[in-house]
């Protein structure tokens, strides 16, 4: 079963706002802030509604960047995870039960305690370009193949 997913990262050149994920899947690491899309909503409405639970911040405008499906060699599930960029928000990056914001810059994003893709796509990202993608892990998160191609539309 496919499970889509959102990911937001504000980025207000030349910092970054990124989370310490506190609880559950990918705890201990630095991520942008997102989740399930829920029945009902769209991939936009969910990624503004975690960027809100999650951050305490709103956003008006959004760009998807990215699209990456990740698939583990032990795991039935992928995940589609739906990369987006805000640079304008309101409200105060506050800590919440999930998450704990951080604001980096773009020299000093803390890849060592991210998700093993991250350090592929993020430069991409950083100079908005768009992007698809296919990850393969293994049980401890490890690369077994990736794809990465840089696109003209989502
Ligand atoms: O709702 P939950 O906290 O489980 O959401 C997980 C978040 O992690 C969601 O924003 C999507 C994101 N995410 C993955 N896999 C990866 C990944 O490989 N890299 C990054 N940067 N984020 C990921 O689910």
């Amino acid at each position: 079963m496919k499970k889509i997913m959102t990911l937001c990262i504000i980025h207000q050149h030349p910092k970054v706002l990124l989370g310490m994920k506190k609880r559950g899947f990918g705890v201990g690491r630095w991520n942008g802030f997102g989740g399930k899309v829920n029945e009902g909503e769209t991939i936009e409405q969910a990624t503004k509604r975690e960027l809100f639970e999650e951050a305490s911040i709103s956003i008006d405008s959004l760009k998807q960047l990215g699209v990456i499906d990740f698939h583990w060699n032990n795991r039935p599930d992928i995940i589609e995870v739906n990369i987006f960029k805000a640079d304008k928000f309101s409200g105060i990056p506050t800590e919440s039960e999930e998450m704990k914001p951080e604001w980096f810059d773009i020299k000093e994003i803390p890849f060592s305690q991210m998700w093993t893709d991250d350090p592929f796509w993020m430069p991409l990202f950083l100079e908005n370009k768009k992007f698809k993608g296919k990850f393969v892990f293994d049980e401890n998160d490890n690369i077994l193949e990736k794809e990465l191609n840089e696109v003209e539309n989502i």
